[in-house]
């Protein structure tokens, strides 16, 4: 247990005394803080000496300090200590802190370079009969190559090509009938598009077909969890990777929302899938993850998870974030998936500013204008 928690206010401040076992939650602590093992006691030692106040508590214990204080004592102690335990964690510290300083790594794919500097947007293009927002509307080949060309054509960076919807309650389909609605559309946008096109699957099957025919990302929504032969696929294929958080199946997964630790539990979870890719032997520059909206997710969920997702950029690698027309927007402005374009957006800029490296969206241009404005105000200095 180590895990960097960022307390925006009083009720997080309450939760982290709380995973702390500290006999009394203090309401008023803020900014970063380190949750720390409640042993070994050399490390929290270190820690107060090197001027960082520790509150223990009876499961875990606080280490309170700005991100660059915490970095700078987890390194030097991740050399000084004696205790090897010790010292792996403070190592551990020091990266993690490391990594929310530095934000949005690079995203490594096998052929393309993705540009740097900037939030980068994976346009959705769904080839499916039932999808939540467009079902239908580009289930033939020519009508969604035609969509995806226009997606590239206002500033997508890559196209996510679906053949199953994954809404909740959606039926699954076979591996044939994923490969019939995808393969050509994959082929024709890779010829043409001039951006990289993932391939939105959790099928091993369909991945191959779809790396075969130039497809340079896999996106599986399961996190590795479906098709034990996904892993190898993407592997040999060389392609990136980006595992998702879920928990069930799209048939079940809303029965399946249930956390003690929203933030706590998504970060082990996506630190498993994490683990799942690099056992399969993806390199870890090609590994993006996404702490998947809606899917086991409450709205509450959603909206706790785009305020605190700072914090999951400890896990190192470049978060990708689909809110896009997702149902918790249509309940806050009432508002059917076609019409949710203002919610989409303004769910993205949270996310953009919070930490996100891609973000998922059908409104290619739309969400580009306005990351030009997010970006712009990310790097103004005087
Ligand atoms: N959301 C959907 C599908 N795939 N992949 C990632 N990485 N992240 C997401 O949030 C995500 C995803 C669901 O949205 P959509 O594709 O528009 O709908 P449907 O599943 O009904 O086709």
């Amino acid at each position: 247990m180590l895990r960097l928690l960022e307390l925006q206010d009083e009720s997080d401040s309450r939760a982290a005394c709380a995973a702390a076992g500290r006999p009394h939650a203090d309401p008023n602590l803020r900014g970063w803080v380190a949750l720390l093992p409640p042993r070994p006691a050399l490390l929290h030692e270190g820690l107060r000496q090197s001027g960082v106040p520790v509150l223990r508590g009876e499961t875990g214990a606080l280490a309170l300090g700005s991100l660059s204080q915490l970095w700078s004592s987890a390194r030097s102690l991740a050399d000084a200590l004696e205790d090897g335990g010790a010292r792996a964690l403070a190592a551990d510290l020091a990266r993690r802190a490391g990594h929310v300083e530095a934000q949005r790594p690079p995203w490594r794919l096998p052929r393309s370079r993705l540009p740097e500097g900037r939030v980068l947007v994976m346009a959705v293009l769904n080839v499916t009969p039932d999808s939540f927002s467009d079902g239908g509307r580009y289930a033939a080949a020519d009508a969604a190559v035609e969509h995806g060309l226009r997606l590239a054509a206002e500033g997508a960076d890559l196209l996510d090509v679906g053949g199953e919807s994954t809404r909740p309650g959606s039926e699954p389909v076979s591996a044939e009938e994923e490969l019939r609605r995808t393969l050509p559309v994959v082929r024709e946008l890779v010829r043409r598009a001039g951006v990289p096109v993932s391939i939105d699957t959790s099928k091993a099957e369909v991945a191959r077909a779809a790396i075969d025919a130039g497809a340079e990302v896999v996106n599986d929504v399961s996190g590795f969890q479906r098709d034990p032969g996904l892993g190898t696929v993407v592997a040999r294929g060389g392609a990136a990777l980006c595992l998702m958080h879920m928990r069930g199946t799209p048939q079940d997964m809303q029965q399946r929302a249930a956390y003690g630790d929203l933030l706590g539990e998504l970060h082990d979870e996506l630190l498993e899938a994490l683990r799942r890719g690099l056992e399969a032997g993806v390199p870890e520059d090609h590994i993006a993850l996404d702490p998947g909206l809606g899917f086991a997710k409450t709205a509450e969920h959603n909206l706790l998870l785009l305020r605190r997702l700072r914090e999951l950029t400890q896990l190192g690698r470049p978060l990708l974030v689909g809110a896009s027309r997702k149902s918790f927007l249509g309940r806050l402005s009432g508002k059917p998936a076609a019409e949710r374009l203002t919610g989409s957006i303004a769910a993205a800029t949270v996310a953009a500013l919070h930490g996100a490296s891609l973000l998922r969206v059908h409104d290619a241009a739309a969400t580009r204008e306005a990351l030009a404005v997010v970006d712009a105000v990310r790097s103004s200095f005087s």
